[in-house]
């Protein structure tokens, strides 16, 4: 890995800068050879680290851009390489013309996510930090921004090497009392074992069960939307996407299977599902359909519940409300431009009724499909509720990588077996077996390798003076 790469950096527009980015122990070299100052000198193998100079990218006596050029020397670089950057005038074709000239220099194209790759190679970054960046610049939204800014700020490195902290510890004490039984006894250890791998067990269960709050924050908000006949959900379904996708009629029983649509709602991806009405029917068609809706509720993230307001509720309601316990809901007074007999009271007495205090918080908001109105306050209840309420992933630690979810759901598996090891009374070297897959898996997490660790761990902790 001794090459040099190169890539242009930025989006490749017209942009007013652009920058190609140069990585490897001739990156300096390399754009000396084509870089010269105002005055025609080259100057760039001779200049301190991290400062930036002002002149000419030529190539055989042809100016072809004038720039600013960085130059920021192993091991303080985003590679720990020496790392020069050349900011050019933005521009398709100057910028490629710059990238191929430093190529022709001996520089070689990098591949995607390469000066990342290098970073973690090179110790700089470990491996969550690497796949944050990677999140980062792919993020679909602005929660799933959030997320990568955390990992990136190393909260799933602190909280994973504090894990593996303690896991190793009993590893190291295990080992050493199995080596010198004379000094080191085991006697009573088990229970104290049992503890600490039930306290991990609980922090690592935690991150998993985040890991899929972070799944839901990458691929979106499986939001349903439910209610009777004719309460105007594929009418929702239209407006929120700003297209006629459903078909919308005055029959009760228009929409006979579901509807699945993606959308984005200020940051955040939804699934957007319309289902068919709820009611007591005969149809055999429509009863399929009314079965897969409530299927459909069991699943979802969020549900919306539209209620016809110009209609009294009834029993179909009262079904509804049933299936609704438990979940997060929105409910919509909808047809608010007729003439309406359901009002935001009547609903909450309605629920509290059917299914007791389960959804005394829950958010109801008066909108009409018809006349456009109410549908940004419903919106901006959507984003609020995933923004700062319902899930919040602000201080929490997000697995939202499906190789770091792998591997915790890996080391929770090795730490059941030492549960189980304990609760059969076997020997103790079946303990740090495990123990040490566990610690191996949590290591796959951030990149590092397990062997060094124990002899560390055993000769700082317990062979003292020895
Ligand atoms: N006045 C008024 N009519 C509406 C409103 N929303 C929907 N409608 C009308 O109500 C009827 C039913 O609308 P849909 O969107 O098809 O209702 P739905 O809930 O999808 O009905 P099903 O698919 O049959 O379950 C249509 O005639 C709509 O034009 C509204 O806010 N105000
Ligand atoms: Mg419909």
């Amino acid at each position: 890995m001794t090459d040099t790469i190169a890539a242009i950096a930025t989006a490749v527009s017209n942009a007013g800068i652009s920058i190609i980015r140069v990585s490897g122990s001739d990156a300096v070299q390399i754009v000396d050879e084509i870089f010269v100052t105002k005055g025609g000198k080259h100057i760039l193998n001779h200049v301190a680290s991290h400062t930036i100079h002002y002149g000419f990218i030529q190539e055989q006596d042809e100016m072809i851009d004038e720039v600013m050029v960085s130059v920021m020397k192993a091991p303080k670089s985003y590679t720990a390489e020496d790392v020069v950057e050349i900011n050019c005038h933005g521009g398709v074709l100057v910028t490629n013309k710059i990238l191929k000239t430093v190529l022709a220099h001996g520089a070689r194209i990098a591949e995607p996510g390469e000066f990342t790759k290098r970073a973690f190679l090179n110790g700089r970054i470990d491996l969550t930090k690497a796949e944050a960046i990677m999140d980062l610049i792919e993020a679909k939204s602005d929660y799933a921004l959030k997320a990568s800014e955390n990992q990136l700020q190393g909260k799933i490195y602190d909280e994973v090497v504090k894990l593996r902290k303690k896991v190793i510890y009993e590893i190291a004490f295990i080992e050493s009392a199995i080596d010198d039984p004379e000094h080191i006894s085991l006697d009573g250890y088990t229970e104290r074992l049992m503890q600490v791998v039930d306290a991990v067990l609980l922090e690592i269960e935690e991150l998993i069960k985040n890991a899929e709050n972070g799944k839901l924050i990458k691929e979106g908000i499986d939001t349903v939307i439910v209610g009777k006949p004719n309460a105007g959900k594929s009418s929702l379904l239209n407006r929120m996407l700003g297209e006629e996708k459903a078909i919308v009629t005055d029959i009760a029983g228009t929409t006979r299977d579901i509807i699945q649509e993606s959308m984005k709602l200020g940051g955040i991806s939804l699934n957007l599902i319309d289902t068919a009405g709820i009611h007591e029917t005969d149809d055999v068609v429509e009863k399929i359909g009314v079965g897969k809706a409530k299927e459909c509720i069991e699943k979802a993230d969020l549900v919306v519940y539209v209620v016809d307001a110009s209609v009294p509720l009834d029993e179909s309601d009262q079904s509804i409300i049933e299936m609704l316990s438990g979940k997060k809901v929105i409910v919509l007074l909808n047809k608010s431009d007729m003439e309406t007999v359901v009002y935001e009271q009547l609903m909450r007495d309605r629920i509290a009724e059917c299914i007791g205090s389960d959804m005394d918080q829950c958010r109801i908001v008066s909108t009409s499909t018809k006349e456009k109105t109410g549908l940004k306050e419903f919106e901006e209840q959507i984003r609020d509720m995933f923004f700062t309420g319902e899930i919040s992933f602000n201080d929490e630690v997000l697995i939202t990588n499906a190789r770091q979810e792998r591997a915790l759901v890996d080391a929770k598996e090795a730490l059941c077996l030492v549960k189980q090891s304990l609760e059969d009374e076997m020997p103790e070297d079946f303990y740090s077996i495990d123990l040490m897959n566990a610690y191996a898996s949590l290591g796959s997490i951030i990149g590092e390798e397990v062997e060094d660790d124990l002899v560390q761990e055993i000769f700082s902790k317990f062979c003292m003076g020895k």
